[in-house]
């Protein structure tokens, strides 16, 4: 019984001491997603490129809760970041208005376009962005943004 009491109370510990941090070079978190902002200057190729060297990919925002958690972190950092656009990993780019997320190929269900968006302004505008202010555009992909990068948080220290 204490074996028993003493296998219990060091599996908490060590259950609670893996918070939720982040590795490396991640910067926040929000249930099992870690996240990076990128203040460079990139097209949507660019920064996807950047996003999966680093072990993520663009951000895919899901929900309302997310979409804000997000935008209280762009504002509270926004004069690092000029701008005031970030690519996310959403594309129209294979049929106008059909949106899906390039990294696992969903189609996008949520959405938060600023007013008067999607405009797919010039015919050209196939690639998804986020403003500083949490809305959303969608804008030319060989334009410049800076980028939200996404990882899913993977917990090593459960494992026993
Ligand atoms: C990105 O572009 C903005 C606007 O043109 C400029 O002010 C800023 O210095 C650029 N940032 C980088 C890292 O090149
Ligand atoms: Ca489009
Ligand atoms: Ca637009």
């Amino acid at each position: 019984m204490l074996l028993l009491k003493t296998v219990v109370v060091i599996t908490l510990i060590v259950y609670c001491s893996s918070s939720y941090s982040c590795p490396g070079v991640w910067e926040f978190s929000l249930g099992t997603s870690c996240y990076k902002f990128l203040n460079g200057n990139y097209t949507w190729v660019e920064a996807s490129v950047q996003c999966r060297l680093i072990g993520g990919h663009l951000a895919m925002i899901t929900s309302k809760e997310e979409n804000a958690f997000i935008r209280g972190y762009a504002v509270r950092h926004q004069s690092h970041y000029s701008l005031y656009r970030f690519w996310l990993d959403g594309k129209d780019d294979e049929s106008e208005n059909h949106w899906y997320w390039d990294w696992n190929a969903v189609p996008i269900k949520f959405f938060n376009w600023n007013p008067g968006q999607p405009d797919n302004a010039g015919s050209r505008q196939d690639c998804l962005t986020f403003f500083t202010g949490g809305t959303w555009d969608d804008y030319m992909c060989d334009g410049v943004s800076h980028a939200i990068c996404e990882t899913e948080y993977v917990d090593t220290n459960t494992i026993i």
